[in-house]
């Protein structure tokens, strides 16, 4: 399987192709809808695989607390998945760019880091977020997501042990490992 290893102050950064129903980590992330239901992509990989356990603890949440706004972050069990903790988020609509997604999208990801580190999670795989139903173009995605974590990195050196981005296609695995030889290069 296809891999890129990079450190950044104390934290590993991977890239790897693969499912993130399947990943051994601290917590995944669930690239969400903001009423928080099971749906499509990766969320209905997610709920299916994390069993009722998820789905119930994620509605109890939207019943508390109402929809979750476009780069909000919340977190709940992961059910029966290998991961400890699903943190669910709402990445940006595309709608052509011009509508604020590149900050949008960096804080969806920042949201994610930071509501892990805050509970003293010290892994954490994410999806390619917005860039299925959401419509986002993966190679803009991938730069932002990749810069987003790397300056979150930065600023919170050796806070996390592993930040992981988990490619479902080679087309997009080839997209993040462009996005981040551009960034590191
Ligand atoms: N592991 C890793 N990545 C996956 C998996 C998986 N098992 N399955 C799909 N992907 P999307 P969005 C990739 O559409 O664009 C939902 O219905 C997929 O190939 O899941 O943020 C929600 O309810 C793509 O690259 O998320 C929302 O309504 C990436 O995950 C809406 O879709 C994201 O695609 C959110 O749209």
């Amino acid at each position: 399987m296809e891999r890129v290893e990079a450190e950044i102050e104390g934290t590993r950064l991977v890239l790897v192709q693969g499912d993130i129903t399947r990943q051994d980590v601290g917590a995944i992330v669930n690239a969400a809808n903001p009423q928080l239901t099971p749906g499509g992509g990766v969320s209905g990989a997610i709920h299916r695989a994390g069993g009722p356990e998820v789905t119930q603890a994620a509605a109890a949440i939207h019943k508390g607390r109402g929809r979750l706004a476009t780069g909000e972050a919340v977190i709940t069990t992961a059910g029966k998945l290998p991961a400890n903790w699903v943190i669910h988020t709402v990445g940006p609509v595309w709608h052509g760019g011009e509508e604020g997604e590149p900050e949008l999208l960096a804080r969806t990801y920042r949201a994610c880091l930071e509501l892990a580190v805050s509970r003293g999670i010290k892994s954490i795989a994410f999806p390619s977020i917005s860039t299925g139903v959401y419509g986002y173009p993966v190679q803009e995605a991938a730069r932002v997501a990749l810069r987003a974590i790397r300056d979150f990195l930065r600023a919170h050196p050796g806070e996390l042990a592993e930040v992981r981005m988990v490619l479902f296609s080679p087309a997009d695995f080839a997209a993040y490992r462009r996005a981040w030889e551009e960034l590191s290069g």
